[in-house]
C-alpha cells in the first residue's frame, strides 16, 4: 500500500498537513469542497479545461455505449444488467440529454485507459498527486450521465474510493457499513465485489421510504458540484444520481485487508455457482464450475495466509478498532483547513424532504400495482435462498470459522 501523506503544500501557503495516511485512515466520508478549482495549476488534469463542446470534439464520431434507463416509477431498482445499451456520439448524447425526455443515459464505469488508448498524454493527466496517491488515468474510471442517470444503492467490497466531480451535480447518499442488515442486501443480480440493496432509491415506494427513514440518523447526503472531491471509506453503502448532465472520475484504492473481502467474495461465488446459476448476473460473469469456485476459495485463502505472514492481519475476527476517538484529528483538519475539508453532514429532515419529492412526480407503477405484481416464482425462491446464504452477516460468520480453522 502506498504511504498516503496528504499534502496541501501547494495549496495552503506551503504548510504541509502533518497527517500521514489521513485519507485512508478516515472511517468517515470526507468532502473536499471546490478543491480541483483551487488546484488547477497543481493537478493539471486536461479534463478540467474541457467544456462539453470540447468533450464532444475529443470523442468526435466515436460511438459510445450509454445505458438507457427510465425516468418513470418502477417497482425494482433499474439494475445495470436490466438496462439496454444505445450507441451515441458525445454530441448526440448531449443533444438528447438536453431535451425533455422520459429516458436517462449513462456512459458509466468506463476505464479511462480503454477510451483514450490513442492518447496516453490524456491518460497520464489524470493524476491524483494532490492526494499523494500514485494513480493516474490508467487506474481511474469515468462516468458521464444525463439528469436522472443513477447507480443503484450498493456496497463495494474492496478498497476505498475517491471521486472527482468535473461537470454537473451528483447526489450521493451514504450509509455506514453497520447499516448492512437494514439495507435489504442482495447478490442478485450477481456482480463480483458489489453487494446491492434491493431498495429502489430512485423512485422509492412508501415501504422503502419507511425503511430508509429508520436509518435517518446514520445517513449522510452530499450533492457534489464541479471541482468537489469526495472520499468514501471502505464499506459505505452509496446511492448516486446525476442531478444535471454530469461527468465524474474516480479511483478505487486497494487496501491491505482486501484479501479478507476476496475470501468472502469467493464464498459468495460458491453459493451463486451452486444454487444461483440461473439468476441474473453481470455480463462479465460467465457461469463457472464448482471446481472453479473451490479453486478461487483456495487462492483467496493463500492470499490471506501471505498477508498474515506479513503480520498485517488482525487477530481472528477481532473487530477493527474504530478510530472514532481519533476523529479529533479529522475535526482538527476540518477546522484548520476549513476552506477545503469537510466531513459529510448527516441527512437532515430538509434533505429527506428534498430526496422524497425529487422524483415523486414521476408516472409509472403505483405502490399498489407493484404489490399486486409480486408473485412467488421458482426464481424468487432461489433468489431468496442465495440472498440468505450470502447475507453479509452469514458470510462474516463463515469467514470467522474458516479463519479460526485455516488461518491460525
Ligand atoms: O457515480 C456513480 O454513478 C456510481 C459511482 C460508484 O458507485 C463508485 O464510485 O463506487
Ligand atoms: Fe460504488
Amino acid at each position: 500500500m502506498q504511504q498516503l501523506r496528504f499534502k496541501m503544500a501547494d495549496v495552503q501557503n506551503s504548510n504541509e498537513i502533518k497527517a500521514n495516511n489521513v485519507l485512508l485512515e478516515s472511517k468517515e466520508p470526507l468532502l473536499f469542497k471546490n478543491i480541483l478549482h483551487e488546484t488547477k495549476n497543481y493537478s493539471n488534469w486536461d479534463i478540467l479545461n474541457w467544456n462539453w463542446k470540447e468533450l464532444g470534439n475529443i470523442f468526435a464520431d466515436k460511438k459510445l455505449p450509454f445505458r438507457v434507463g427510465k425516468k418513470e416509477k418502477t417497482k425494482d431498482p433499474q439494475w445495470e444488467v436490466g438496462t439496454p445499451i444505445v450507441y451515441k456520439t458525445m454530441n448526440e448524447f448531449l443533444n438528447d440529454a438536453k431535451k425533455e425526455s422520459c429516458n436517462w443515459y449513462y456512459f458509466d464505469y468506463k476505464h479511462i485507459r480503454e477510451w483514450f488508448k490513442d492518447r496516453p498524454d490524456i491518460v497520464k493527466s489524470f493524476d491524483w498527486k494532490l492526494f499523494d496517491l500514485d494513480f493516474d488515468g490508467s487506474d481511474s474510471t469515468m462516468w458521464i450521465g444525463s439528469e436522472g442517470a443513477h447507480t443503484s444503492c450498493h456496497q463495494d467490497t474492496y478498497g476505498c474510493n475517491i471521486v472527482a466531480q468535473i461537470h454537473g451535480r451528483k447526489l450521493w447518499l451514504l450509509f455506514p457499513p453497520d447499516c448492512s442488515s437494514q439495507m435489504n442486501p442482495s447478490r442478485t443480480p450477481y456482480e463480483e465485489s458489489t453487494i446491492y440493496s434491493k431498495y429502489n432509491f430512485f423512485t422509492p415506494s412508501q415501504k422503502e421510504i419507511d425503511a430508509i427513514q429508520t436509518m435517518i440518523g446514520k445517513v449522510k447526503m452530499v450533492i457534489l458540484e464541479p471541482n468537489d472531491v469526495l472520499f468514501i471509506p471502505n464499506g459505505w453503502w452509496h446511492y448516486v444520481e446525476s442531478l444535471d448532465i454530469s461527468l465524474s472520475v474516480n479511483v478505487w484504492i486497494p487496501q491491505p485487508d482486501d484479501c479478507k473481502a476476496r475470501l468472502k467474495e469467493s464464498l459468495v461465488n460458491l453459493i451463486v455457482n451452486t444454487i444461483g446459476h440461473d439468476l441474473p448476473k453481470a455480463a462479465d460473469h460467465p457461469d463457472s464450475s464448482l471446481l472453479e469456485s473451490i479453486k478461487y476459495i483456495k487462492l483467496s485463502l493463500k492470499e490471506c495466509k501471505n498477508l498474515k505472514g506479513n503480520e498485517m492481519l488482525e487477530p481472528p475476527c477481532k473487530k477493527k478498532k474504530s478510530n472514532i476517538e481519533d476523529d479529533s484529528s479529522f475535526k482538527n483538519l476540518e477546522n484548520e483547513y476549513v476552506k477545503f475539508i469537510k466531513t459529510v453532514p448527516n441527512f437532515t429532515n430538509a434533505d429527506f424532504e428534498y430526496f422524497l419529492t425529487k422524483n415523486s412526480c414521476m408516472d409509472g407503477l403505483h405502490d399498489e400495482q407493484a404489490e399486486d405484481n409480486l408473485e412467488e416464482s421458482d426464481l424468487t425462491v432461489v433468489e431468496t435462498l442465495v440472498d440468505a446464504f450470502s447475507h453479509p452477516d452469514i458470510i462474516s460468520k463463515v469467514y470467522c470459522v474458516i479463519e479460526s480453522k485455516l488461518l491460525k
